[in-house]
């Protein structure tokens, strides 16, 4: 797989295109509703492409499974990054601090599909796969030797710790299975429960399996509406995903990160700690531009300033309430809504008061009266 390494995968295994082996698993966490609200998981065409990979390329043989480390970035403690007091900053997800991975990977793995059809002389039928489409892509990490699922539900891979993302390619062609490198080399979770332990909102019920409604990574990007009140709270500076759970892991605290992150994934300081006010205050266009190209852009302006306003409220600085008193007149509910609850947090829900009466959307007045009491 001298090809893949030369497109600059960290890791590379042959599997061939089979059934997984936790279907299992993911049928009963639809079935216990963990998805949420991220609907499409539950769907009957979703479901079959997870069953068999064959759904997805018919007359597949092979699966291709690779893995692109993202910038590992500083170690913080499991209360999660520090906001600075003089200068309120939101904390972004390491892995979408760079350029958006689904475009990166996809273009690598269709290079690589490229490379093996001229290598055979004939067109290989290739469909490259990367967290969208419907497989399970860390157990066929896992088949594939690229590490091991770990009690926060992550694909470890040894020697890079979590900090890798998934890809795949499909292949209609036969070709030997071949385990990446260093596929034995690991010793699990063992006794350690430390993201367990960590996890500000309790969302493992039990080790190996996520409860997604309670993720910060799920209410911050896939949620769409207000995030549930006793959660906000808890959610800390995180404005987009929350990587505690792997901050915390001994994998990456060892990992010696022996290979370099892929130049592309490299985290851009502008989205890594965004001020909070600055973020509040973008026009429609502005944060336009800022998202471009970055895995940011899956969260519309209205869900990101949804973020903002709670990150602005847990920081517990009052200079924020005049931005957030602005925000009491943007134009989406959403982002009223959780204006209103940030400046009860700060103490300052007077303020919304004024608000109450001119406040057409039920849900927001609700925020306001209870923000105001
Ligand atoms: C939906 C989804 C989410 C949801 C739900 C996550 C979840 N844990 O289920 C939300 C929005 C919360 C989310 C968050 C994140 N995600 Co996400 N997500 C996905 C997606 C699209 C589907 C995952 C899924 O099918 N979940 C259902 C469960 C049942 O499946 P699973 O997560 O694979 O779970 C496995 C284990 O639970 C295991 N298992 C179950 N029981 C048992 C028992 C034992 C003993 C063992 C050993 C294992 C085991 O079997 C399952 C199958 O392998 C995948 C891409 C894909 N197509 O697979 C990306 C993916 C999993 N996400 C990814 C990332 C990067 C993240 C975040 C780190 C982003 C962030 N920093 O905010 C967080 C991590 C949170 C976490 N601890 O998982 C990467 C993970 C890479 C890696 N190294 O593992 C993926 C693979 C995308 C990619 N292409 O790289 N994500
Ligand atoms: S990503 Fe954050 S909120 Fe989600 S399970 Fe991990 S620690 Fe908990
Ligand atoms: S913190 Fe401990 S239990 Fe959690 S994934 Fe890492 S090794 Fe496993």
């Amino acid at each position: 797989m001298a090809e893949s390494r030369n497109l600059g995968f960290h890791r590379v295994g042959l599997i061939p295109a089979q059934p997984p082996r936790r279907l299992g698993a993911y049928e009963d966490w639809v079935a216990r509703g963990y998805h949420g609200d991220m609907a499409y998981m539950a769907r009957d065409d979703h479901r079959r492409g997870r069953r068999d990979p064959r759904e997805l390329l018919p007359g597949a043989q092979t699966i291709v499974v690779v893995a692109l480390a993202h910038s590992p970035g500083e170690r913080a403690g499991a209360g999660g990054p520090v906001v600075p007091a003089d200068r309120l900053r939101g904390a972004v997800a390491r892995y979408a601090r760079g350029a958006d991975y689904h475009r990166v990977m996809k273009e690598k793995l269709r290079a690589l599909a490229e490379r093996l059809s001229r290598r055979t002389g004939q067109e290989i039928p290739a469909r490259a796969c990367v967290d969208t489409a419907p497989i399970l892509e860390r157990d066929a990490a896992e088949r594939a030797g690229l590490g091991f699922t770990a009690k926060n539900t992550m694909l470890i891979a040894p020697g890079l710790g979590s900090y890798v993302l998934l890809g795949e390619l499909l292949l209609g062609a036969e070709a030997r299975a071949e385990p990446a490198d260093g596929a034995a080399a690991h010793k699990g979770c063992g006794s350690c429960r430390a993201c367990l332990d960590a996890c500000p909102t309790g969302a493992f019920p039990t080790p190996y399996v996520l409860d997604a409604r309670r993720c910060i990574s799920y209410l911050t990007i896939e949620n769409r509406g207000p995030i549930p009140r006793a959660l906000r709270p808890l959610i800390g500076s995180w404005i987009f995903g929350c990587d505690i759970c792997q901050q915390v892991c001994p994998y990456n605290a060892a990992a010696p990160h022996r290979s370099a992150p892929a130049p592309e994934l490299e985290a851009r300081a502008a989205q890594s700690h965004p001020e909070l006010i600055a973020m509040l205050e973008t026009t429609g266009n502005q944060y336009k531009k800022w998202v471009r190209g970055t895995a940011l852009e899956r969260a519309r302006r209205p869900q990101f300033l949804r973020n903002v306003c709670v990150a602005l409220g847990n920081a517990g600085a009052k200079r924020a309430a005049p931005a957030l008193d602005a925000a009491l007149a943007d134009r989406s509910s959403l982002v009223r809504g959780h204006a209103a609850w940030a400046l009860g947090a700060l103490g300052e829900g007077a303020r919304c008061r004024l608000h109450v009466d001119a406040e057409a959307d039920p849900w927001v007045r609700e925020e306001l009266e209870l923000a105001a009491r």
